[in-house]
């Protein structure tokens, strides 16, 4: 089984960064080891949250797991809280990164406004993280304050597009993945671009009536789970975009839905069937009942 490490924060209650990461990339099949940079009571979009900075603990934690020589098949950051953090997991990169897919979901903002607590100067620093990552996953207004330019809203076109993705290649990225891009009415998804190819991607679904948080977490979770199981990006980016739809989908359905994150547990049993093992001990198959079930 593979091991992958995934850095962010722990929101008691929130269903986003790391109480979502660790069952999303559990259920796929692979170990997740957990960098845990903070301790919030709630996301930062309730009001009143409690924060308990981690930050002092972090180095000694990944000294602690090179003396023991564990590696990671990836390593995946999420929400970071301050540019401090930043540097530090610039120095896991450098400790853990030779041989791990770096994954960076540049979490810091969403329509057109950043999250609290964070400034352009922080996002300037996430764009140098960004240099060291094989692929990046930023949405719209990410990519718009990690290149210094104004989010443009739903004023754009496809060669706009073109033009965000080939400058957040040029911050050094393999893999640019960029979230909340639509062209038509209805309809929303995903763009890409593979520098190395010189190709764009891309994978659209119809567009829910709502907006939650966390989903951007369920996306990036659900991405580096099938890239770490062997599927390439563009498959990732398909898988990813199913299951983050299917979760909206689901929590629409309940007419009493949580408002603070999405039903994504009801939907782990299809990422479980995604990426279950072909053949159980005994000769199963997956879909079999447990062994001692009657
Ligand atoms: O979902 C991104 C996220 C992660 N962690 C914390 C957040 C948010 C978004 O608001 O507040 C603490």
């Amino acid at each position: 089984m593979k091991r992958i490490v995934t850095i962010q924060d722990i929101s008691c209650i929130g269903k986003c960064s790391l109480t979502v990461a660790l069952p999303i990339l559990s259920a796929m099949g692979l170990e997740c080891a957990i960098l845990p940079t903070a301790v919030l009571s709630t996301h930062t979009m309730f009001r009143g949250y409690t924060f308990r900075d981690l930050t002092d603990d972090l180095t000694g934690i990944a000294a602690h797991w090179e003396a023991e020589g564990l590696d990671f098949a990836a390593i995946y950051t999420g929400y970071l809280g301050s540019a401090r953090q930043l540097e530090i997991v610039e120095d896991f990169f450098a400790r853990f990164g030779r041989s791990a897919k770096i994954v960076v979901d540049p979490v810091m903002a969403d329509n057109g406004k950043l999250y609290p607590g964070f400034t352009e100067e922080f996002a300037a620093r996430m764009a140098s993280l960004c240099a060291h990552a094989d692929i990046i996953l930023p949405n719209l207004t990410e990519a718009s304050f990690l290149l210094g330019i104004p989010y443009p809203g739903d004023r754009y076109t496809r060669a706009d597009i073109e033009v965000i993705l080939r400058r957040l290649a040029a911050l050094g990225p393999r893999v640019s993945v960029l979230t909340g891009v639509s062209f038509e009415p209805g309809r929303l998804g995903v763009m890409a671009y593979d520098r190395e190819d010189d190709r764009f991607f891309e994978y659209y679904r119809e567009h829910l009536p709502a907006s939650f948080h966390g989903t951007g977490d369920i996306f990036a979770s659900a991405f580096t789970g099938a890239l770490s199981r062997g599927r390439s990006a563009e498959e990732a980016i398909r898988v990813a975009a199913d299951y983050t739809v299917f979760c909206i989908d689901l929590t629409l359905r309940d007419p009493d839905h949580r408002t603070y994150g999405v039903n994504f547990e009801e939907a782990l049993p299809v990422l479980c069937a995604e990426f279950a093992p072909e053949k159980l001990p005994g000769g199963r198959s997956s879909s079999e009942k447990l062994p001692g079930r009657s």
